[in-house]
C-alpha cells in the first residue's frame, strides 16, 4: 500500500491506548503520523466537537504544523449523558466501579460511545470527523480492557469491548468509525 508520508503531521494525546489503537487504523489507510505525548488544556463544554475545535485550534496555534487529536467520552441515558466530556476524569476519580454503583439501580442501561477527531491545517480550517456506537452497561466489569471497556458492551453483541479483544474491538469502534471517515478524507483532502 503505498504510504503517504507526512513528517509534520502530529497526533497530540496523552493516552498511549488510544494511541495505539489509532496508529493500527491509520496505518491500514497509508497514513503515518508522529505521537506527540502531550496532555493539553480543554474547555468546558458539553460539546465532543465545541472541546476538539477549540482544543486543535489552540494546539496550531501554539505548534503551527498540521496535527490532529481526539476527544471521546461514555454518555449514558439514563444520567443524562454523563460522563460524557468528562468521561477522563470519572475514569480517574470513580472509575469502572463507581459507574456501575451509579447505575445499580438503573435497568434501562443504554449507553454509547462518541469519538470526534478533529484536524487543524491552519488557525482557521478545522475539519471535524465523527464516530458513535450505540451499546449498553454491563452489570459487572467483564474482560480485560482499558478505561470503560470493562463496562461497554455495542448493539447487537453479547461481549464487552473488553472482552471483544482488542482485534473485534477496533473492527467495530466509535474510535474505528470516526478515524475511517478522517482516513478517507484525508486522502483526497490532507
Ligand atoms: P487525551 O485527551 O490526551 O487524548 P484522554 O484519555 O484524556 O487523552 P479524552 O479526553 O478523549 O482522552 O477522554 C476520554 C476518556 O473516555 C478516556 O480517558 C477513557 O477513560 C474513556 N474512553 C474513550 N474511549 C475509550 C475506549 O475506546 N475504551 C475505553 N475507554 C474509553
Amino acid at each position: 500500500m503505498n504510504q503517504k508520508i507526512s513528517s509534520t503531521l502530529l497526533f497530540v494525546t496523552s493516552n498511549p491506548n488510544k494511541a495505539s489503537e489509532v496508529r493500527k487504523i491509520l496505518n491500514k489507510n497509508g497514513i503515518s503520523f508522529h505521537h506527540m505525548n502531550a496532555s493539553y488544556q480543554e474547555i468546558q463544554s458539553s460539546s465532543l466537537k465545541t472541546i476538539a475545535t477549540e482544543s486543535a485550534r489552540c494546539l496550531y496555534e501554539r505548534l503551527k504544523t498540521p496535527l490532529f487529536l481526539e476527544d471521546s467520552g461514555l454518555f449514558i441515558e439514563q444520567l443524562s449523558g454523563f460522563p460524557g466530556p468528562y468521561s477522563s476524569y470519572v475514569y480517574k476519580t470513580i472509575g469502572n466501579s463507581g459507574v456501575l454503583k451509579l447505575m445499580f439501580t438503573i435497568a434501562n442501561r443504554t449507553s454509547r460511545f462518541e469519538s470526534v477527531v478533529a484536524y487543524a491545517e491552519n488557525d482557521n480550517d478545522i475539519h471535524l470527523f465523527s464516530g458513535i456506537v450505540l451499546g449498553r452497561i454491563a452489570d459487572k466489569k467483564k474482560g480485560k480492557g482499558w478505561g470503560f471497556d470493562p463496562i461497554f458492551i455495542p448493539r447487537n453483541c453479547d461481549e464487552t469491548y473488553a472482552e471483544m479483544g482488542i482485534e473485534s474491538k477496533q473492527r467495530v469502534s466509535h474510535r474505528y468509525v470516526a478515524f475511517t471517515k478522517f482516513s478517507n478524507w484525508f486522502k483526497t483532502h490532507g
